[in-house]
């Protein structure tokens, strides 16, 4: 493992956060006290906080209607993303974004997507910029097994394989696209192959395991950055949630679940490799469990009390005006 106590701590952390973050959201809806349109992201953890790990400052990500985890995972604060879900004007985008569209270019994070499969080509431009300035950034497309059917899942591995762009396009299978099983659309077991066609590198991780991601996306994406060119990364994983919050899930069995709850799970993985193999302590993820919960509920609390938007404001940072 060539992570350090430090750097492990940190990705505990990440998916810690992710998925209390998650909990919280759904916590929320339940008791009214937030409205809206969500997707959760627990269960996949491993994905956002493995590949991120990888990234720096120069990188850029773009994600999906299920995108709370990869914003968190790119450095998107945790503050401001929950005040956008409340509508508040403190909000990474002032309050008029919400769950699916959240960005912030100063993170690197060219935003969530309410189009599936339109984050695909975000992240094909964004490589494009940086071959061309010559950055040395890579950019990352996280989408799911559903977006891979889209036409411009296809044309952009086209292009960035022809033009050997520096793009790692990170296929988070999780069996199921809304309510259908993804078997049931997608004709191939491994989502990986169709990389084949566009002459690119693929590989297949567990995409609940952070360390088998972790070092995946380190091969893809120093691929990308020294010129060798694009991969499709397949994780194959599991959302714990239904589709959307308030989803009743009477379409996909308890005992399905409750296998990929259990030993599955990311964090409980992550947590008996290494407490086992004596790297981290169990004392000190208690102890990030219980930071990332006290940070959680601060800001709520600060999200309930802060402003919302000025509606004078309304036509301010949109790019279509008379
Ligand atoms: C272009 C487009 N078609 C359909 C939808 C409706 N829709 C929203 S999410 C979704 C399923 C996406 O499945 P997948 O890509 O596997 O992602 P997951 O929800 O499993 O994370 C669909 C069909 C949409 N938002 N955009």
């Amino acid at each position: 493992m060539n992570l350090t106590r430090e750097q492990l701590l940190v990705s505990y952390r990440t998916m810690r956060m992710i998925r209390s973050f998650e909990e919280k959201l759904d916590e929320l809806v339940t008791a009214g006290k937030l409205g809206g349109f969500l997707h959760l992201y627990a269960g996949q953890e491993a994905v956002a906080a493995g590949v991120c790990r990888q990234l720096d400052e120069r990188d850029y990500v773009s994600t999906t209607h299920r995108g709370h985890g990869h914003c968190i995972a790119k450095g998107v604060r945790v503050k401001a993303m929950m005040a956008e879900l409340f509508g508040r004007q403190t909000g990474v985008c002032k309050g008029k974004g919400g769950s699916m569209h959240i960005a912030d270019l100063d993170a690197g994070m060219l935003g969530a997507n309410g189009i599936v499969g339109a984050g695909i080509p975000l992240a094909t431009g964004a490589a494009l910029t940086c071959k061309t300035k010559r950055t040395g950034g890579v950019a990352i497309a996280f989408f799911g097994d559903g977006a891979s059917n889209q036409g411009q899942f296809h044309e952009s591995l086209n292009m960035a394989s022809n033009w050997k762009l520096p793009a790692v396009y990170v296929v988070e299978n999780n069996g199921w696209g809304e309510f259908t099983p993804t078997a049931f659309v997608v004709p191939v077991a491994d989502i990986a192959v169709r990389a084949t066609s566009y002459g690119m590198r693929s590989d297949i991780a567990d995409g609940n395991d952070f360390f088998d991601v972790y070092e995946k996306a380190g091969q893809a994406i120093e691929a990308a950055r020294s010129g060798q060119g694009p991969t499709l990364l397949e994780c194959k994983t599991y959302r714990y949630y239904g589709h959307y919050v308030g989803d009743p899930l009477n379409y996909r069995s308890r005992a399905e679940a409750d296998e990929w709850k259990t030993e599955r799970d990311a964090l409980v993985r992550f947590e008996t490799r290494t407490v086992g193999d004596g790297h981290v302590e169990s004392s000190e993820l208690r102890r990030i469990d219980t930071e990332v919960t006290d940070e959680l509920e601060a800001a709520v609390s600060e999200a309930e009390r802060d402003p919302l938007p000025d509606p004078a404001a309304v036509l301010e940072d949109v790019y279509g005006q008379e």
